[in-house]
């Protein structure tokens, strides 16, 4: 065919990640530490909910439903979240629901990024901003989060000494930059942003008049009493953010792909331009769901049977034996603030999984399939959270993800400990 074929914006975005890794998961039959999935079962209620409304009397809910979300899941969201934002949402005008924080994203790129405009990706970050910024056509500017540890301060290494410079995220702004986006909690480090550190964030965005998109999706996975802050909420930030937010890591259900996006009408208005035209709308009984849990939440806030309480008191537990285990075994993990991921230094079995012969592999992308293939183990490595120019910098350090069965974790543990038996030990 002499015409060219794929669209030029998919030029650079060809490979991902997860289709890599899932399937070398699956292929080596691994205990699977990697992807970022649950692989327990949605609470109780949530699932009642979903089968009730596709076999329930509503048949109406096996049809479509309004565009930008389900009209009792945006009401159920800006009940809920309303108050967490210290303001009245308006669930036709400040709500959207998409497919998946996946979906609330794209459209955030597609309605916001224009030809030529910059976006700061702080980095390690969750590896589509990058594809979804070059589909519309910015471009990439990455700031990243850099470890300041005292020396010998005694304390354990924590996601939480991973910092962002202010000064040089200020003099990566010029005339086109246009969009700043943050994570918090960080996917895969774990950061939980303080509320001084969005508030350097948003005085940035303020004076630069940048629109900030908050990927908020793990926002009740905080441990040892750190608290989520909305950058929404801050002073002069509500008019200039997109928080997005995910059914699938809020009620452990990330195949229902239900996400959404809050914010003023004046920017989710383009996102609903860009959904109307593309995605329309998301399973109605999904949607409908997930409506009633938060319902349900509303009745629980702050009970000791709130869901998200109780995930996150369990996760921490999951996350304390993951971290003892890695510990054990010689790698060095970092003390996970929130998220479910925890991110360990393996420069220490240089000697057992010696360095690939091309340079330009990334030692925790070789070393991760290494351990795939020859463990039995699946994590992610964390090189594949960095842009090109810094994966060779970070290339230590590999994610796993505690959201898993203490079964699985057993599992884990079990090889883990075997593998450290048998070597001679990692060497410093
Ligand atoms: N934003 C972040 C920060 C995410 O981590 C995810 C999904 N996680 O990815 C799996 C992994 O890192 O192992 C999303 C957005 C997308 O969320 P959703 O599943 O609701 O589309």
């Amino acid at each position: 065919m002499a015409k060219r074929i794929q669209a030029r914006r998919l030029e650079g975005v060809d490979e991902n990640i997860w289709v890599e890794f899932v399937s070398l998961a699956a292929q080596y039959k691994t205990v699977n530490l990697g992807q970022g999935f649950p692989d327990f079962p949605p609470p109780r209620y949530v699932r009642e909910a979903f089968s009730k409304a596709i076999t329930g009397e509503q048949t109406l809910l096996n049809q479509y439903t309004r565009a930008f979300g389900h009209p009792p899941l945006v009401k159920a969201l800006a009940q809920f979240f309303g108050p967490l934002f210290g303001k009245e949402l308006d669930p036709l005008s400040n709500v959207m629901v998409s497919v998946g924080a996946y979906g609330a994203l794209f459209c955030s790129f597609q309605a916001l990024v224009d030809e030529g405009d910059e976006v700061i990706i702080i980095e390690p970050f969750f590896d589509s901003y990058e594809p979804m910024t070059l589909m519309a056509g910015g471009r990439c500017v990455f700031v990243s989060l850099r470890p300041q540890t005292s020396a010998g301060d005694g304390k354990p290494p924590s996601s939480g000494d991973w910092r962002l410079d202010p000064a040089e995220l200020e003099a990566k702004i010029n005339k086109n930059t246009k969009m700043l986006v943050l994570n918090t909690p960080n996917n895969p480090l774990g950061k939980v942003f303080t509320k001084e550190e969005l508030e350097e964030i948003a005085n940035i965005c303020i004076k630069y008049d940048l629109i900030c998109i908050s990927d908020e999706v793990y926002e009740w996975l905080v441990y040892d009493g750190n608290q989520h802050v909305r950058i929404a909420s801050l002073p002069g930030m509500w008019d200039r953010t997109i928080t997005i937010g995910s059914a699938g890591k809020t009620f452990s259900a990330t195949g229902w792909k239900v996400g959404w996006a809050f914010g003023p009408d004046s920017l989710l208005k383009h996102l609903r331009t860009v959904h109307q035209n593309s995605i329309y709308h998301c399973a109605t009984a999904a949607q409908e769901a997930v409506a009633q849990g938060f319902l349900k939440e509303l009745e629980r806030q702050g009970k000791p049977d709130c869901y998200f309480l109780q995930l996150r008191d369990e996760l921490q537990k999951k996350r304390d034996r993951l971290y003892h285990c890695l510990t054990e075994v010689g790698m060095t993990p970092l003390i996970s603030q929130g998220s479910y991921f925890m991110i360990a230094d393996v420069s220490r079995f240089k000697s057992q999984v010696p360095p690939p012969t091309d340079p330009n592999i990334p030692y925790d992308n070789y070393f991760t399939k290494w351990m795939m293939k020859h463990k039995q183990l699946a994590a992610i490595p964390v090189s594949a959270f960095y842009s090109a120019p810094h994966k060779k910098q970070f290339e230590n350090y590999i994610r796993f993800c505690f959201v898993k069965e203490d079964a699985t974790l057993k599992a884990a543990e079990k090889i883990l400990q075997k593998w450290s038996s048998e070597s001679p030990g990692p060497q410093d």
